[in-house]
């Protein structure tokens, strides 16, 4: 089952980790440089089973960075709240006020000017995808680049978006750390009449990976973002390349890891696309069908900030 290339990272970790004082002080068991493959070209959904995936959330996620926004405000209106502990934080330590992470999420959805103010994560993914902004001035959309070179040149060894825009990190909540994406096309072998002649997969570098937390949740998101991709230029879906530079297991889900190892995987669900909208930009998180889930019981852990 390939939901054990996701264990394995975990064993190592809790066997092998490096132990160390992270950024977060949470602390960590650590290790550099880890590869996953998903083959997702019969529309296998890799959502992890050893716990059940908040998929919806994730691609809300991925939808709201293709809209280039930034501001969390347009991610809590669709319910998401993954994102407010960073903006909070920064609120809490700017005004000294003790607000309740509701009651901040509250304001941010009632007051415009106050979300302006306090809501901006500053230029991560969605502005570096959408609006990268060259020393010219000139803004970038490197979704509609990849998009038009993967239906004019195919062949391409040059079709990645980044977003490790290093003369604006010092602006944003967190430097990305899923920061490049790369895409790769093929012949879609045994390919019937009617159906795509080439296949797409995408190779996903990540910097740093909080394998209890942020791992099932990227792995879904970039599973769907190779979906979309490959369906915007009738392409098939192919694998999912996914590495990582320092992945780690913070302190406080060492229980956790040992639960989902203990574990056994089960069937991956399957995805589908209800419809084909003009454009990437076109996508609604109803379009997307998940069929077949049925995974393990999730389990709660917290975020390290
Ligand atoms: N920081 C750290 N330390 N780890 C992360 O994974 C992370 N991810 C970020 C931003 N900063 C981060 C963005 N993505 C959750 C999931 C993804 C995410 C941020 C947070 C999260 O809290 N997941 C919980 C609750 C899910 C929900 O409420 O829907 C989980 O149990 O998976
Ligand atoms: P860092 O900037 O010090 O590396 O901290 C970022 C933490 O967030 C790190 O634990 C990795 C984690 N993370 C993910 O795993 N996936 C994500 O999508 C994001 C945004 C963060």
């Amino acid at each position: 089952h390939p939901e054990y290339q996701y264990l394995d990272l975990l064993e190592h970790l809790l066997e092998k980790g490096d132990r160390r004082i992270d950024r977060t002080g949470v602390g960590t068991l650590s290790a550099f440089g880890a590869m996953m493959r998903f083959d997702i070209s019969d529309g296998t959904f890799p959502a992890f089973t050893t716990k059940r995936v908040y998929w919806k959330t994730a691609i809300k996620e991925m939808l709201w960075f293709l809209t280039g926004q930034t501001n969390i405000q347009s991610l809590l209106k669709e319910n998401v709240r993954i994102w407010t502990d960073w903006p909070l934080e920064k609120y809490r330590k700017a005004t000294g006020e003790q607000i309740s992470q509701e009651a901040f999420e509250e304001r941010i959805l009632a007051d415009d000017d106050f979300a302006l103010k306090w809501g901006d994560l500053g230029p991560v993914y969605g502005k570096q995808w959408r609006r990268w902004l060259d020393a010219n001035g000139k803004e970038h959309d490197q979704i509609a680049t990849v998009i038009e070179t993967l239906k004019t040149n195919p062949a391409s060894r040059r079709m990645l978006f980044h977003a490790w825009n290093v003369g604006e990190l010092d602006q944003m909540a967190l430097p990305p750390c899923h920061m490049t994406y790369q895409f790769h096309t093929s012949e879609n072998k045994g390919a019937g009449p009617g159906e795509p002649r080439l296949k797409l997969s995408m190779l996903l570098f990540q910097r740093s990976l909080d394998v209890g937390l942020g791992a099932p949740f990227n792995c879904a998101a970039s599973a769907a973002l190779l979906t979309m991709v490959a369906q915007q230029v009738d392409m098939a879906p192919g694998e999912l390349i996914w590495m990582a530079g320092d992945y780690h297991l913070y302190l406080n889900h060492l229980d956790m890891a040992q639960q989902l190892i203990a574990r056994e995987p089960r069937p991956f669900p399957k995805l589908c696309l209800l419809r084909r909208p003009a454009s990437i930009d076109g996508y609604r998180i109803e379009d997307f069908e998940v069929t077949d889930y049925d995974p393990h019981p999730a389990i709660a852990a917290p975020v390290a900030v």
